[in-house]
């Protein structure tokens, strides 16, 4: 669980795989979209937990509830499928900063993992245009929203991420550092991914989401959830099994054939944004990304994600003073992925390089439940098959 900053835990909180949007142009070739990431599938979450703190009433702020369109929703895994991945387009009643939140499940079985997602005005139309598509209620979305990004900023899409909150079973209500908020934009709206997974159960779901809000001339100052993936390159071993899968194209293919093109294209792309060859990258069991600070923050957390082969996973700050680690998880859990407070908040200021590093482990297949048995080389994806590395650096803007 989060940690406690002053009085108050630490929101945006990491649910159980989830990577927010963005896109990818780069590297002469066009690449056209490291687009979301996922999450990391079925493994054993039993039911959010019985002791469950409520999200507290702070004067002058406002908390409101957001429920699914015409209150639930009866999840259906598309063919051959035991997933169903779903986004809402919802209003919130109120504008100005989110300070709290609380995820309240309908359906603990089939909930796997809830994010919401914020939508500036320029971007409504868009969402719309999603939801629209079919007739039943929201729309289909792997790992983000699927909402194109604002203006193809990728690195403000990644630095600035569109994520408001993350919910996994088991997690409880959490509040933002005193001072900072979630910006909520007048005119903008929120889509709330919920991820089912219908092998856990059945029948309809009921969720709600409370969100505690500032106004906007409360002068809190933004936080904001920073990404930092890196790619996952992950041949088959030398003297382990092998099969069609342990090409690494093959390997592409099949992600795209599950989660689309753009699965195929984030895979490429992240070899872009780290500097790598995306047609011949440097496999291997370690991957690291370094990005440089853009703009003066406050890091207050920090959160790393893998999936079932995540094996460790550091975060890095490099300064003029030296080099800081942040998050140093050495034996990875799945099924703890809470954000980390800095016992200090950390100043990150322009030109500081911030670096993920992950390590996979491939000979745990076979060996962990859920993983498929058949030898793969694997990459970036959303399924319990395919892994992720992902920094998550919970920043306040302080310029
Ligand atoms: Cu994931």
């Amino acid at each position: 669980m989060f940690g406690t900053i002053g009085h108050s835990r630490v929101g945006l909180l990491l649910g159980a795989g989830v990577v927010a949007a963005a896109l990818v142009a780069g590297c002469g070739s066009k690449i056209d979209g490291l687009a979301d990431g996922g999450h990391g599938g079925p493994v054993g979450h039993s039911a959010a937990s019985a002791e469950v703190a409520e999200l507290a009433e702070l004067p002058g702020q406002e908390i409101v509830t957001l429920s699914l369109p015409g209150g639930s929703y009866t999840p259906s895994a598309p063919e051959g499928a035991t997933d169903d991945y779903r986004c809402f387009v919802l209003d919130v009643p109120e504008q100005g900063f989110a300070t709290g939140f609380q995820v309240i499940p309908g359906n603990p079985e089939l909930t796997h993992h809830a994010i919401l997602y914020r939508i500036y005005p320029e971007q409504v139309a868009d969402a719309e245009a999603l939801e629209a598509a079919d007739d039943r209620p929201g729309y289909e979305c792997f790992g983000g929203s699927g909402v194109p990004a604002r203006d193809g900023d990728v690195l403000r899409g990644l630095d600035e991420s569109d994520w408001i909150t993350a919910w996994a079973p088991g997690g409880e209500a959490s509040d933002t550092p005193d001072g900072y908020g979630v910006p909520i934009p007048a005119g903008g709206k929120v889509v709330l991914q919920m991820h089912y997974n219908t092998r856990a159960g059945t029948g309809s779901d009921s969720s709600t989401v409370k969100v505690r809000m500032a106004p906007e001339a409360s002068g809190l100052k933004p936080l904001y959830s920073m990404l930092l993936p890196a790619p996952v390159e992950l041949p088959c071993p030398a003297d382990g099994p092998q099969g069609p899968l342990c090409d690494r194209q093959a390997a592409i293919a099949d992600v795209a054939s599950r989660f689309g093109r753009g699965s195929a294209a984030q895979v490429y792309g992240l070899q872009a944004l780290c500097g790598g060859d995306p047609g011949n990258p440097a496999a291997g069991e370690t991957q690291s990304c370094t990005r440089t600070v853009r703009e003066e923050s406050t890091l207050f957390a920090v959160a790393g994600h893998m999936h079932l082969l995540g094996d460790s996973i550091t975060v890095d700050v490099a300064n003029p003073d030296g080099t800081q680690r942040v998050l140093d998880v050495p034996q990875y859990d799945f099924d703890n992925q809470d954000a980390v407070p800095l016992a200090v908040p950390m100043q990150l200021r322009p030109g500081d390089e911030v670096t993920v590093t992950c390590t996979h482990d491939p000979t745990l297949r076979g060996k962990v439940p859920g993983i498929p048995v058949e030898p793969r080389y694997v990459v970036w994806g959303e399924g319990t098959t395919d892994e992720m590395c992902l920094g998550v650096l919970i920043v306040g803007k302080d310029a």
